[in-house]
């Protein structure tokens, strides 16, 4: 059995709820156990560029803690799999998304390939990763990247709100 993290991510189409539907998809992935899931968060886009007049929306963003016994290439299949199923479309990089899955730690692997990059690449920058993540594993150390706590600067908690009442 292996301990991954995984992010969660919406910013189309009810975004509170695609993310709460995300958690219960996650608890239906095969040989897998949902053991944590943090609260959700309010926050504002991250080099996502803008295409028209209209503003990117913001984001609800979360991460969850699981239990596998499936390889990393087959929970990200799922992950995917879970993308698909709730109506993700890929117009171009960063665009708009009802949903987005990422795989972030897969127990303590390091590994980089076209697919699939451990831990993910830029995790340990992006607040709206790093605020639900601490949430749920305040003692986790990242690998290549150390303690999260020692990752969490005041500037990363900009434009991040924690949704209080929606569990
Ligand atoms: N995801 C991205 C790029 N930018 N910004 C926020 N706030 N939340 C995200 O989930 C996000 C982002 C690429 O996946
Ligand atoms: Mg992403
Ligand atoms: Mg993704």
């Amino acid at each position: 059995m292996k301990h991954a993290f995984i992010a969660l991510g919406s910013n189309l189409a009810d975004p509170i709820l695609q993310v709460k539907s995300a958690f219960v998809a996650l608890s239906h992935i095969p040989e897998t156990r949902v053991i944590k899931r943090s609260s959700l968060y309010r926050t504002a886009p991250i080099d996502c560029p803008q295409t028209s007049e209209a503003a990117v929306p913001d984001f609800i963003n979360a991460v969850a803690e699981v239990e596998t016994a499936l390889s990393a290439e087959a929970l990200l299949l799922a992950l995917h799999q879970i993308e698909d199923r709730a109506g993700r479309v890929r117009p171009y990089q960063n665009a708009p998304r009802v949903l987005d899955c990422d795989l972030l730690l897969y127990g303590d692997e390091e590994r980089h390939s076209q697919k699939l990059t451990l831990p993910h690449p830029r995790m340990h920058s992006r607040g709206f990763v790093l605020l639900p993540l601490f949430e749920i594993a305040p003692q986790l150390i990242l690998p290549k990247h150390g303690k999260i706590a020692q990752l969490m600067t005041p500037e990363l908690a900009q434009g991040i709100q924690k949704l209080e009442n929606h569990l």
